[in-house]
C-alpha cells in the first residue's frame, strides 16, 4: 500500500517511524511519503490560509496549494481522505475496508477547514471521504490521520504476527473485548478468575463472550442496539 500526506506539519508524522507501521515500512508493505503543502505554494511567505467568504472566526486553507500538491500525488486509483470533524463516523469496518486500497492520500487540514472547492473538485476525479474520529474537535487532521494510519496500517495483509489476534480484538465482531490476564493468579488479594485455570476451553469461550456482552451493555449500549 501506498500513502502519501499532505500537511503544514510534516514533522508532526515522524512517530511513524517509530511502531507497528514503521516496520511495514520497513519491510515495504507500507510505503509512506509526507509532503508539506507550503512546497506548494508560491509566494515569498508560502500562505496557506485566508479569511473565510461571508465572514466569521478563524481561517480557511486556501484551494491553490492544495490544488497543486493533490495534482501531484493523485492518480485513478487513489483514495483520498480528508480528515474533518464535519465526516462520516470513523470505525473498524472503515479501517478494514481502507487496508486493501492500493494508495491512500490523507488531506490535513487546519484553521477552520479547507475551501469546500477543493474537496468537490477532487470527487469529481477520484473517491473521496471526509472522515471524522469521533464527536470532539482537534486543531486539525494531523493527529486524526496518524490514528487513522495506525488502525489502517495493521489491518493491510501480511502486518501482524498472529492473525487471530486480529479477529478477537475489540469492535470486530461488534462486541468490546473480553478482560485478560496473565500470572501470578493472585495479585495484591486479586484472584484471577477461577474458570481460566480450569482447562476447560468450551467454558472459557462461553465466559469470555459473556464478559464480552456483559461489559459492552454497560459501557457501549449504542453498538448492542446496532446489531
Ligand atoms: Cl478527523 N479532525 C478534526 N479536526 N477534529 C476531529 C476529527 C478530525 N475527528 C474528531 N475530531
Amino acid at each position: 500500500m501506498r500513502i502519501d500526506i499532505l500537511t503544514i506539519f510534516p514533522e508532526f508524522f515522524s512517530v511513524l517511524d517509530i511502531s507497528l507501521v514503521g516496520k511495514a515500512r520497513q519491510s515495504g508493505l507500507i510505503e509512506l511519503s509526507v509532503h508539506d503543502l507550503r512546497d506548494f505554494t508560491h509566494d515569498r511567505h508560502r500562505t496557506v490560509d485566508d479569511t473565510p467568504y461571508g465572514g466569521g472566526a478563524g481561517m480557511v486553507m486556501k484551494p491553490e496549494p492544495w490544488g497543486e500538491a493533490l495534482d501531484a500525488v493523485v492518480d485513478v486509483e487513489t483514495t483520498v481522505i480528508f480528515p474533518s470533524p464535519a465526516g462520516e463516523r470513523f470505525t473498524q469496518a472503515m479501517a478494514r475496508e481502507l487496508a486493501l486500497a492500493p494508495h491512500l492520500v490523507f488531506g490535513c487540514g487546519r484553521y477552520e477547514g479547507i475551501d469546500q472547492r477543493v474537496i468537490d473538485h477532487t470527487r469529481g476525479r477520484v473517491t473521496v471521504r471526509e472522515v471524522s474520529l469521533g464527536d470532539y474537535v482537534l486543531n486539525g487532521g494531523e493527529v486524526a490521520a496518524m490514528a487513522m494510519i495506525e488502525a489502517i496500517g495493521r489491518l493491510v495483509p501480511g502486518m501482524v504476527g498472529n492473525p487471530e489476534s486480529l479477529t478477537e480484538e475489540s469492535h470486530e465482531d461488534g462486541l468490546l473485548e473480553y478482560p485478560s490476564y496473565t500470572k501470578p493468579s493472585v495479585w495484591r488479594d486479586h484472584e484471577v478468575p477461577p474458570v481460566l485455570l480450569s482447562g476447560n476451553h468450551g467454558k472459557i469461550a462461553a465466559w469470555r463472550h459473556d464478559q464480552q456482552v456483559e461489559r459492552t451493555r454497560r459501557v457501549r449500549p449504542d453498538l448492542l442496539e446496532s446489531k
